[in-house]
């Protein structure tokens, strides 16, 4: 133990309870008489900050006396939920926390419940981005992440009568006790304008004149270590006016102009697009992503230049760029541009320190998610980066011609360029070709990428393509979200397990174990009784916590297949119309997920689940054998309260389509049961976990193909299967929608006609699976077995496994443990 962590383990409840009154009083102005909970978390936060800023200079003392080879991530998303309990619970103060509020008549639980969530990502990729910045820190990795500073995250989702309403996330609105803004480091981005050739004794070079600039400001976000040794930064960039410019135009009397260019200015950063997978072809998300990529490597170059003046071949030796999807590739263009035309390099000196530095992973492989735009847009916003990467093409497709030459056809395959009535630049190609390594997010996703996405760049690097599959960090999604089941590890396995999940695996001999199986069991039923208490208070609907909590929880889409759950609700609940004594486990079916706002078929979806929910919830005749719950404003913090009381894990993606999922991980690694396709990550959490242990049902990719060429035809599964066939009419007609018949005809029409994710196809494995489900679980000891051995193998995926994978293969990378100052 450091000396840092003596004095946290030595530190009494007292002593504690008296620093957070000091900051009520002297950093709050406030007193113990009138503090609302809100200003008493604000009180705590300061406490804990004494602490982490501690542990940042601390790191950063070290980091730089190591010159050590950093990692920046850059990422459009981080999904990073609430601080509070994370922090305590890093730093080794969470229980002593708890002790020293109680002291003063306050349970901590509810001050944790103040804090808003940071939601400044849409769904999977910005989470891993939160779990993985985490882990590095964990790890000691010398690393940092950067990314947009959000005023508005995404959306909060309301229903009125069932349809999802979008409300502006308000995440800063009473400001943020973890963040810092860094003046100093503030950073001039440029956009717009033409471009000059020059011509001079040296021959010619290109100056870009641009017409438009930002100032980008950093803002700070400490990231804690588990152990609370190492503490890292999130850098997030805000955009605001330029002066110059403003000052142009107010002295030419331009008063009001000039306040209309700064509400342009601001408007860079002021929300984070909705849309998850979906590409929205932008103008002002290019802006935004050239925003933070630009901002981003001047902050690295700054950096380097101070310790390295301009010795600029040794930049890739010190840095990796770590791109999380080609949200951030423009990066690429960017050190190009600098190096090149503003510190003169040789382009071809350029292009190997930019090719050595990059690195990208590629999360989907849907045709529509794979990022593309039009040269035309870029020739306006960023004249030079356009002209860059028509050299960096020229140039490959120099290299492509040397290895098939003359062949058109493979020029046109691979080149950046797309070309076409409207020209346009594919990202993820200029991403593989500017980076040294390219990585999937989970074995079949990598294969799928080496197979169909880019098998002509593996014949040209064999090496690059490879795959680091997905993890979570254990501490949120194990020991802080469920308490119960920590406590219960804790009485039988060493206190760190949370660094090193692979201990849990001490605990397989005691799946079978009677006792033991009652114990997790128990934990489980104490949170599925908690949830029900949420769930009435979020929909007001009664729920039996003996039931099965059957959750899917994950962006809406149809990929997902949330409505072939939604198909077997309706046919599970004719069976039992038409039979009410039918013999089924009860059973409660819980749904979160956000629908991007402009996405017609999922905002369809979610009002046809709400519409179900509604007539069943009030169905007498079936006895609450089935219940229904759309919970609205699925968000981390949500989450954190449902996967510890779920029992069935939804992971039910066309096979090919969910690139990996991480849901899938949360959930087993809390006890629920997968009841998944061949898709993704669940097909490696079937072999750590064993097939007896979870449920896999459904065609697998070589048979999704199959089908396909074949001719997929979903109007004879219709017309063939009658209880599909009257489920999909009972929808679409007016018993769940009385007052406007047919509004939820959309559905069905779309899967009768096309179904393009095989709902239908799929639907007869799915439905024998459920019954699976139902078997598996009355035999009560064979099901806590299966809970158990989930909960206990999942150390492969834990995100500390993933990042030091990163840094062994990817980033070459070593922790340095900060050293005492
Ligand atoms: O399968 C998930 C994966 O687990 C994948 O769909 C998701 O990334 C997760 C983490 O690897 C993802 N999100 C996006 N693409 N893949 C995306 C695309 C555009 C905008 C926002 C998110």
């Amino acid at each position: 133990m450091s000396q840092t962590q003596l004095a946290i383990a030595a530190m009494q409840p007292e002593e504690f309870r008296r620093k957070v009154v000091a900051h009520l009083r002297s950093t709050l102005g406030s007193f113990e008489e009138k503090a609302t909970a809100h200003t008493w978390s604000q009180a705590l936060a300061a406490t804990l900050n004494e602490y982490i800023y501690a542990g940042r200079s601390r790191t950063l003392k070290t980091q730089i006396e190591s010159q050590a080879r950093t990692v920046h991530y850059l990422s459009l998303e981080f999904l990073m939920g609430r601080l509070l309990a994370s922090n305590l619970h890093n730093l080794g103060l969470y229980q002593v926390a708890e002790q020293a509020m109680a002291l003063q008549g306050l349970e901590l639980a509810d001050l944790l419940e103040q804090e808003p969530d940071m939601a400044l990502g849409n769904g999977g990729l910005g989470r891993l981005a939160a779990c993985f910045i985490d882990s590095m820190a964990t790890l000691a990795l010398p690393a940092i992440g950067y990314g947009i500073h959000y005023e508005h995250g995404l959306f909060r989702q309301e229903f009125i009568k069932g349809r999802q309403v979008e409300r502006p996330d308000q995440w800063r609105e009473f400001g943020s006790p973890w963040e810092i803004c860094r003046p100093e480091s503030q950073q001039v981005v440029k956009l717009y304008g033409h471009v000059e050739t020059i011509h001079d004794q040296n021959g010619s070079r290109k100056v870009w004149h641009p017409s438009r600039m930002l100032r980008a400001i950093p803002w700070d976000i400490p990231i804690v270590g588990y152990g609370g040794q190492n503490v890292n930064i999130l850098r997030l960039w805000e955009s605001r006016a330029d002066h110059f410019f403003d000052w142009d135009v107010f002295n030419a009397g331009g008063y009001v102009d000039a306040y209309a260019e700064l509400v342009q200015a601001e408007t860079v950063s002021k929300v984070l697009y909705p849309n998850d997978e979906t590409d929205a072809g932008k103008e002002l998300r290019l802006i935004q992503q050239y925003f933070f990529s630009a901002a981003s490597i001047a902050d690295i170059l700054r950096r380097f230049e101070s310790a390295h003046g301009n010795d600029y071949h040794l930049f890739a030796t010190l840095n990796v760029l770590q791109l999380n999807d080609t949200h951030p590739a423009i990066a690429i263009a960017e050190l190009m541009r600098l190096l090149v035309d503003e510190k003169q390099l040789a382009w071809q000196e350029a292009w190997q320190i930019t090719q050595q530095s990059f690195a990208y992973t590629n999360h989907t492989l849907l045709p529509e998610a794979l990022e593309t735009w039009s040269v035309s847009l870029l020739q306006t916003v960023l004249p030079r980066h356009m002209e860059i990467i028509f050299e960096i093409n020229r140039r490959f497709l120099q290299q492509v011609d040397e290895r098939w030459p003359n062949d058109q056809q493979m020029q046109a395959k691979l080149s950046i360029i797309q070309e076409g009535e409207k020209k346009s630049v594919r990202m993820a190609q200029l991403s593989v070709v500017g980076s040294q390594r390219v990585n999937g997010v989970a074995k079949i996703h990598t294969q799928l990428i080496k197979t169909e996405l880019f098998p002509e760049m593996v014949q040209l690097w064999p090496e690059k393509i490879r795959n680091i599959t997905n993890g979570v960090t254990p501490r949120r999604w194990l020991k802080i979200c469920n308490p119960r089941l920590a406590e219960l590890i804790d009485q039988h396995v060493d206190a760190d397990w949370p660094r090193y999940l692979e201990k849990l695996e001490q605990l397989k001999p005691l799946a079978k174990d009677k006792d033991f199986q009652q114990k997790f069991m128990a934990v489980k039923q104490r949170n599925k009784q908690a949830l029900v208490a949420v769930i009435k208070q979020l929909t007001d609907v009664e729920v039996s916590a003996e039931a099965i909590f059957d959750v899917q929880i994950k962006r809406l889409h149809e990929y997902k297949r949330q409505h072939l759950n939604l198909l077997y609700i309706l046919v599970l609940y004719r069976r039992l119309l038409k039979n009410p004594a039918l013999d089924i486990c009860p059973r409660v079916f819980i749904f979160g997920a956000k629908a991007a706002p402009g996405y017609r078929m999922a905002k369809d979806i979610i009002l046809a689940i709400n519409r179900v929910a509604k007539v069943i919830n009030n169905d007498v005749s079936i006895g609450g054998k089935i219940k229904l719950v759309f919970l609205p404003n699925y968000r981390v913090s949500l989450a954190e309260k449902l996967i510890p009381a779920a029992d069935v894990s939804q992971q039910i993606s066309l096979a090919g389509k969910e690139a990996s999922g991480t849901g899938n991980m949360k959930l087993a690694m809390n006890g629920a049961i997968t009841l998944g396709t061949h898709d993704g990550a669940n097909i490696e959490i079937a072999e750590a976990v064993g097939e007896q242990n979870l449920v896999l049902f459904g065609m697998k990719v070589d048979e999704v193909k199959a089908l396909q060429h074949s001719g997929y035809a979903p109007q004879h599964i219709y017309q063939n299967n009658e209880e599909i066939k009257a489920a999909l009419d009972w929808l679409s007609g007016d018993f769940f929608t009385p007052e406007q018949p047919g509004l939820l005809a959309s559905i069905s029409k779309n899967l009768i006609n096309e179904d393009p994710f095989m709902v239908l196809a799929d639907f007869a494995a799915y439905q024998q699976a459920q019954q699976r489900i139902d078997s598996f679980y009355r035999q009560k000891s064979a099901w806590a077995e299966a809970a158990i051995l989930n909960a206990v193998s999942m150390a492969r995926f834990n995100s500390d496994r993933s990042i030091m994978e990163y840094a062994n293969d990817i980033w070459q990378l070593k922790p340095i443990p900060a050293a005492e100052c």
